[in-house]
């Protein structure tokens, strides 16, 4: 009985180790090039994201999922941020400034 809650608690632990990992590997590196908060865009240079295709950087705009991420950000500023393509369009879910 103790054993078998044992386990379940190291698998329970692992999983979310796991997860954290993932999503921390999953954010891209970028730099802020242009913010556009009337339009609700940002441009991006950015490193190469696997799942959109995309094998080298390159610099391209962003539709942002939330126009308050556009205050969090400047011109110049180094981010990581992950990005979904929504109705078609590229667009970035989560943005945080790089260290
Ligand atoms: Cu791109």
């Amino acid at each position: 009985m103790l054993k078998k809650h044992l386990i379940a608690a190291v698998v329970v632990a692992l999983a979310l180790t796991m997860t954290h990992a993932a999503n921390a590997q999953a954010l891209i590196d970028g730099q802020v090039t242009k913010v556009d908060e009337s339009a609700g865009k940002i441009t991006l240079k950015h490193g190469p994201i696997k799942k959109f295709d995309m094998e080298d950087g390159m610099t391209m705009v962003f539709r942002a999922a939330d126009t308050a991420m556009l205050k969090a950000v400047k011109v110049g500023d180094k981010v990581k941020f992950d990005a979904d393509k929504i109705n078609g369009q590229f667009t970035v879910t989560k943005i945080q400034k790089a260290n």
